[in-house]
């Protein structure tokens, strides 16, 4: 497929490793044309970010924890250094509650932890938002993809304050997309089904969930990072030129069952 994306610069926020689904997405814009930036958490993962970054000839625009407007401030004034104070994409694909969080009952999720997932997982989607705007408007306007999960829309059991963490960057995704339009910049999510990657290994009874899901999905199979690439691709292009504020679901149909 050729050139959706030829002379376009998209910045990826969370690629962590080569099963991330925001790799996934990168590759697909790349082979599409694209020019990448990159930004990684923590020393343990930065080998293999540039590692990734360079097999893609892409830029890495340096350490981001979402949580520090410092490290945000840096990473998108380095994105503007490396693509001529403009920027065509941004992809969001970040999130983090603490794995007790995720095992036990949400009713016993404390303060300061209930924060921190909605801080990383939903807030940071508006603070990078509100900085990449000016560059963004810098080429006419440009588009916004984060990754959500129906988590956020329905209860499901042991997701917990993820849910709630969601249902926050559900919403975002809207306000953002209300603001943002006056700029012709569209913001949408991706609500995928499970993917194997680093933060839905550890989790316990995924190998059951994923046969649930299987059974129950109208597709019956599983969907795979790849799936997002194709589906981030065409929200960040043209082809959705006039899709903003929703929800694309990539989950074999799940969503649409009742049983
Ligand atoms: P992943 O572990 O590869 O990606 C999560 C990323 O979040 C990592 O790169 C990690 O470094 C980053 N991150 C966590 N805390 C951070 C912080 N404080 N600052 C900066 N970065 C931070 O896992 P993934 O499954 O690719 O997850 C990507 C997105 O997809 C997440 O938003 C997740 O909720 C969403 N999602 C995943 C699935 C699934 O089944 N894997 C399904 C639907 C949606
Ligand atoms: O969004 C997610 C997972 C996000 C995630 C994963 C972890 C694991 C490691 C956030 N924080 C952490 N913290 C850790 O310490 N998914 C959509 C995948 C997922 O996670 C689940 C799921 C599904 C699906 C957790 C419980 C139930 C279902």
């Amino acid at each position: 497929m050729a050139g959706r994306f030829e002379g376009k610069q998209a910045l990826v926020l969370g690629v962590a490793n080569k099963r991330s689904i925001a790799w996934a997405i990168a590759r697909r814009l790349r082979e599409e044309g694209a020019e990448l930036a990159f930004t990684f958490q923590g020393e343990r993962i930065e080998k293999g970010v540039r590692d990734l970054a360079e097999s893609v000839g892409g830029h890495v625009v340096g350490e981001c924890d979402v949580r520090s407007e410092d490290d945000l401030d840096r990473v998108f004034a380095a994105t503007a250094d490396a693509f001529g104070g403009g920027l065509d994409c941004l992809v969001h694909s970040v999130a983090f509650a603490a794995a007790e969080d995720l095992e036990g009952r949400f009713t016993d999720t404390p303060r300061d932890r209930f924060w921190m997932a909605v801080d990383i997982s939903a807030y940071s989607l508006v603070a990078a938002a509100r900085r990449a705007e000016p560059l963004l408007q810098a080429r006419g306007g440009g588009s916004i993809v984060t990754m959500t999960y129906l988590g956020g829309v329905r209860a499901v059991p042991h997701y917990n304050v993820m849910g709630v963490a969601k249902a926050t960057l559900d919403a975002s995704v809207r306000y953002l997309a209300w603001d943002l339009g006056h700029s012709n910049i569209r913001v949408n999510a991706i609500s995928a089904g499970p993917v194997r990657t680093l933060a839905a290994r550890s989790i316990a009874g995924f190998t059951t969930m994923e046969e649930m899901f299987e059974q129950r999905a109208p597709l019956h199979r599983h969907m795979d990072a790849d799936d997002c690439g194709a589906a981030a691709a065409y929200l960040l292009s043209s082809d959705a030129a006039n899709v903003t504020g929703t929800t694309l679901y990539v989950d074999a149909g799940y969503h649409a069952m009742g049983m």
